[in-house]
């Protein structure tokens, strides 16, 4: 007899709703024989009638509930033990897979260019090749073949400082664009708060770091935050050859977090490298670079794809990157950029575009209080998506992933926006570089909303 508080699920393979308590007491005959493993299976059941008088109303509310759609069971094979039973197999297999892993091993030694496969898809072999395309008028004074077989990666795995996600873009940005001035491959090491990949994989560059593939390799690690970053760009561009100490090893990792594109510009290994010629602007070469970069996981693209379903193509997506900083979150900001008074204003300029037949609305805030205000004063118009707000490199707690992904995601509907206000962020910035025009943009600042351009700098704030 099922308890009440049992989860029902449904049983694919005897076709019947069950209680876990009733599928190991009653598995049937066939189930025992196969010795086999229940597993989640997808199966799309309608929600069960008022009238099933199988199962009791809260069992029926429960499973009515159930997340992520009602699901079913199966019973699989145990193949483990099954693999065990069967030595002949292991006797063949064993040895072909000591010889597989030989041989890559092999080849991983041979060449550089040939390297295991990536952990995640990466566009056809285009990356590489357009990488050493940036580069291909030969750099002066550095031997191409000697440069391609080093690396420079860019890096946020150790304890210290790395920034927000906006940080983290410049950083990746500037490295990246000296990868490409020194002729040398490019790689990204972000393990924090979670593994980059499981939210952007690689576009057109393959920056995948192959586990263990610094072994047997020179390192020299630099630290290039804040002030050390400025020094450090500013010891580098002196050298025509960029050839400082620091940068005298196979793989030369920096954590970095400023914006030094207008630098490099400058410097005569930049004609060397198309991206960075005279005709592109600072916030072209961010949008060329991070698209040649990144391009979201399929997770991700879902989640958009999903919350923007409301906006038809005859709706404007008015946009507002509200910046609020401050203390009084899980994590403790010491910059404070607007107050929820100034907040008003930026409501009452948005109150034109309130007019559901013409427009959506995206909020999108380091406060929680700011989207919910948002909400409260354009109910049919604001598009939500899902996710914790907290600060990439400050948030501690179990949400400090899945916030990572729900910026980067917010960051790419920002880029989409017809109308965008942005705040004295970097974050925002770069979500206006990314979406490509000056067209109604806007700037959020000391309480009042004015037109801005890209290639502007912020009153109050550095960039
Ligand atoms: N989800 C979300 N988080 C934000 C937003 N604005 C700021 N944050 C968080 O605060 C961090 C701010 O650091 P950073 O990206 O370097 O930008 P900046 O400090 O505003 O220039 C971000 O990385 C996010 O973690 C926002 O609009 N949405
Ligand atoms: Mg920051």
């Amino acid at each position: 007899m099922s308890g009440p508080h049992d989860v029902l699920t449904y049983d694919t393979d005897n076709a019947k709703l069950v209680t876990p308590s009733a599928s190991t007491a009653g598995q049937s005959r066939t189930t025992r024989r196969q010795n086999c493993v229940q597993v989640p299976w997808p199966v799309f059941l309608p929600p069960m009638q008022d009238s099933d008088s199988r199962f009791s109303s809260e069992q029926r509310e429960n499973y009515n509930k159930m997340p992520g759609g009602r699901q079913g069971t199966r019973c699989l094979p145990l193949v483990r033990k099954w693999l065990l039973q069967s030595w002949k197999v292991l006797f063949v297999l064993l040895p072909a897979v000591a010889l597989v892993l030989l041989y890559n091993g092999y080849i991983v030694q041979q060449s550089e260019t040939h390297l295991p496969q990536p952990l995640v898809p990466v566009h056809s072999d285009q990356g590489q090749n357009d990488f050493q395309a940036d580069n291909s008028s030969q750099n002066a004074g550095i031997n191409s073949t000697k440069s391609l077989s080093r690396f420079i990666v860019y890096s946020c795995n150790k304890i210290t400082v790395c920034g927000g996600w906006a940080d983290r873009q410049k950083g990746i940005v500037v490295t990246y664009l000296i990868a490409l001035m020194m002729n040398r491959k490019f790689r990204i090491d972000m393990p924090r708060p979670c593994d980059l990949q499981f939210f952007l994989v690689p576009n057109e560059v393959d920056w995948l770091m192959r586990p263990g593939e610094t072994k047997g390799h020179s390192i020299k690690e630099i630290e290039a935050i804040d002030g050390h970053g400025l020094n450090f760009v500013d010891k580098l561009l002196k050298k025509g050859d960029l050839s400082i100490p620091e940068m005298d090893a196979d793989y030369v990792v920096i954590t970095a977090n400023m914006d030094s594109v207008n630098e490099l510009k400058k410097h005569p290994l930049a004609k060397t490298v198309p991206l960075l010629s005279n005709e592109t602007s600072v916030p072209e070469i961010y949008r060329k670079s991070l698209g040649k970069l990144f391009t979201l996981s399929s997770g991700l693209r879902k989640t958009l794809d999903v919350a923007m379903e409301s906006r038809s193509p005859d709706t404007k997506l008015v946009c507002a990157q509200v910046r609020m900083g401050g203390a009084g979150k899980d994590y403790n900001d010491s910059e404070s950029f607007n107050s929820m008074a100034n907040v008003e204003n930026l409501m009452d300029f948005l109150s034109r575009y309130n007019d559901s037949t013409k427009y959506r609305m995206y909020f999108s805030s380091d406060s929680q209080k700011v989207v919910e205000l948002g909400q409260a004063k354009f109910p049919n118009l604001v598009i939500t998506i899902p996710g914790p707000i907290t600060h990439v490199d400050k948030s501690k707690g179990s949400d400090a992933c899945a916030g990572f992904g729900h910026v980067i995601v917010e960051q790419t509907a920002l880029s989409t926006c017809d109308v965008l206000v942005i705040s004295e962020s970097g974050l925002g910035k770069i979500a206006a570089f990314l979406r490509n025009t000056d067209q109604e943009l806007y700037l959020f600042h000391n309480g009042k909303v004015e037109p801005f351009r890209r290639d502007m700098r912020f009153v109050n704030r550095q960039w």
